[in-house]
């Protein structure tokens, strides 16, 4: 695996992304801040027991005049990040591409053409930038069979059930990921218990990185996908998010970290970090040989909140001057 994960290894600092219905919501829904302290905003449809059809109306708040991916590339460019992890499909379960696999899509519940999946992809190719995508595999609240680990959505899903969920909408839709967009750079999968304890069997997990084998064989695996770390199907490890360096591990890492208290967008955010705090965990990772995923969440309208812009300026400028690239 040297060669497929030496871009990575040297990387080091990368944008993530998260943008999605949630992003519509801005951690508030019908006045109600978002339930439970500590939660993030792109968890509301969950902590405030929103409706699948409920929720599906955020669409209509997003304004596709004004969103444009290729600012956030170039911001990330500019910031001296050198890849960029996209939500794909959140917890939500909602598409943010034009999914063939049923209704519940950005595109589709907001009535629009437009397909930010792509247009991230077609940007991160002109702009040298390298591409990959989160997807939820394992939580999909969208989906009755799917597993909600507190069973408090779902309720109770047999195996069986399960596995219909997972050859009828994950495996297909990874599918579409890896076929519809050029070349990916790494799948980021999220799954922060081994699979023994989920619903996941190890050859449903094991269908997923042959997929992606496949398909694109240069694409990394991170290792909250679930199975063991042996090389073959984990290419680098996600550490606890927000954390750094804290053990030794065997295969290159990384640690994803946001820049506020939340993911997705928060109107309600009080949390944001400075900028000395997220220097020192850029540095700190990287001087124990890692890397840092840094996350912004886009409003809406597509636009990058200030604060975030500010703080990334200042990381951009001092990697300009100092780091080497
Ligand atoms: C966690 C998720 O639950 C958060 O919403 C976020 O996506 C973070 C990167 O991973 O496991």
């Amino acid at each position: 695996t040297q060669s497929r994960t030496g871009w990575f290894e040297d990387a080091r600092f990368g944008m993530f992304i998260h943008w999605g219905l949630y992003s519509g919501a801005e951690g508030l829904w019908k006045g109600e801040k978002l339930r439970y302290l500590n939660n993030y905003a792109e968890w509301i449809r969950y902590r405030n027991r929103i409706s699948k059809e409920e929720y599906g109306t955020l669409a209509k708040r997003f304004d596709w005049e004004q969103i444009n991916p290729e600012e956030w590339v170039l911001l990330a460019k500019k910031s001296g990040m050198k890849y960029i992890i996209m939500t794909a499909k959140h917890h939500d379960g909602v598409a943010i591409w034009d999914t063939k696999i049923g209704d519940y899509s950005l595109p589709k519940l907001s009535g629009t053409k437009r397909d930010v999946i792509k247009e991230i992809a077609d940007a991160c190719r002109k702009h040298n930038m390298k591409l990959g995508f989160y997807y939820s595999h394992w939580i999909d609240w969208a989906h009755p069979y799917a597993w909600d680990h507190n069973q408090e959505l779902t309720g109770h899903v047999t195996d069986a059930q399960f596995n219909t969920y997972w050859q009828e909408k994950a495996l297909p839709q990874l599918q579409e990921l890896l076929t519809q967009y050029g070349d990916i750079a790494i799948m980021w999968f999220d799954m922060w218990i081994p699979y023994q304890q989920t619903i996941f069997k190890k050859e449903q997990l094991e269908q997923a990185v042959s997929l992606i084998r496949r398909l694109q064989p240069q694409c990394l695996i991170n290792s909250r996908l679930g199975l063991p770390t042996d090389a073959e199907y984990v290419d680098f490890e996600t550490l606890g998010d927000n954390q750094f360096g804290s053990n030794y591990v065997q295969h290159p890492w990384e640690t994803p970290g946001t820049i506020a208290h939340s993911w997705g967008y928060n109107g309600q955010e009080q949390e944001w970090k400075s900028t000395g705090q997220l220097f020192t965990s850029l540095v700190g990772n990287v001087a124990l040989n890692g890397g840092f995923t840094l996350n912004i969440g886009p409003r809406a309208n597509g636009k990058v909140p200030y604060e975030s812009i500010s703080r990334l300026n200042d990381l951009g400028t001092w990697l300009t001057k100092y780091g080497e690239s």
